[in-house]
């Protein structure tokens, strides 16, 4: 069938004559970002969905895990953060990553609006909880949880500029408090239940890079929150799309500098 045919013979099909061509030779997970000046790429093909990443961006990663997660057939197309392309804008007039695109050219942003449409346009197992009053409460946490994150890299700069981040990472440490709570309260290993839910996904990405935003002695106090990081770190899609602690802190190093390389670190 044509949209499960192997990647690489795929690739090979497209002439280089064909516009975009070239770009889609560029696409993969452990691609190089596309910077100005490069080819848009062409449609999606059928049976595909496309996401434009950034392999080091939290948010983008929320999505590659909802696609891992759910085996959904992909390719994924890096973006240069640090050196858009102008064509990237019709993406997302925003110009962040990630973006989703189907094979009828529909686009999609925003992560959490990406991985519910995800979740929601796939068959297989269903991420969020099939329970009204159980999916607003995952809702809910995430808004309390997009309090924390700019907290977290104010608190990088805050180190990277040589100020005083005490107070920074005290506060940090009440608002994962919370979460330590909550899963005290409900008596279970992940915040949805006994497995894996979308909310788990949704701010995974946070905890994986805590150790390299200097933070992970936060956790001192919350040993539930600990049980889940473990747990979380067995699962298949979390494993499949991690990021090695010395090639991150390769990038933050270059991504401090404004570096237009800082994209393609390790690469
Ligand atoms: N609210 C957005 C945030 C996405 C976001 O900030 N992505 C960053 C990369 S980690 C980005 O694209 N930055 C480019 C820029 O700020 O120009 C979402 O949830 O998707």
């Amino acid at each position: 069938m044509r949209g499960e045919a192997p990647r690489l013979l795929r690739k090979e099909a497209v002439p280089r004559s064909v516009p975009g061509a070239a770009a889609l030779e560029m696409a993969g997970e452990m691609s190089r970002s596309l910077g100005k000046g490069s080819a848009a790429p062409g449609p999606v093909p059928e049976g595909l969905i496309r996401l434009y990443s950034m392999r080091f961006c939290p948010f983008a990663e929320r999505t590659r895990l909802v696609l891992k997660a759910k085996g959904i057939n992909h390719e994924i197309i890096n973006i240069n953060l640090k050196n858009k392309p102008d064509w990237f804008f019709e993406k997302n007039p925003f110009g962040l990553v990630p973006v989703l695109e189907t094979s009828k050219g529909q686009l999609i942003y925003e992560s959490p609006i990406t991985c519910d449409y995800l979740d929601e346009a796939y068959p297989g197992e269903k991420l969020l909880p099939e329970d009204p009053y159980e999916r607003a409460y995952q809702k809910m946490l995430l808004e309390h949880f997009s309090k924390l994150t700019p907290l977290a890299y104010k608190h990088f700069m805050a180190i990277q500029n040589g100020e005083d981040s005490t107070a920074l990472k005290a506060e940090i440490g009440e608002k994962l408090g919370k979460f330590e709570e909550i899963l005290a309260n409900r008596q279970s290993v992940f915040f949805g239940g006994d497995s894996v839910s979308m909310f788990d996904y949704l701010i995974w990405p946070w905890f994986e890079r805590l150790e390299a935003f200097q933070l992970y002695d936060c956790l001192g106090h919350t040993p539930k929150l600990k049980r889940w990081m473990d747990a979380m770190k067995q699962d298949p899609a979390v494993k499949a799309t991690m990021t090695d602690f010395q090639t991150f802190k390769g990038y933050l190093q270059l991504y401090v500098k404004n570096s237009p390389e800082a994209c393609d670190y390790g690469l």
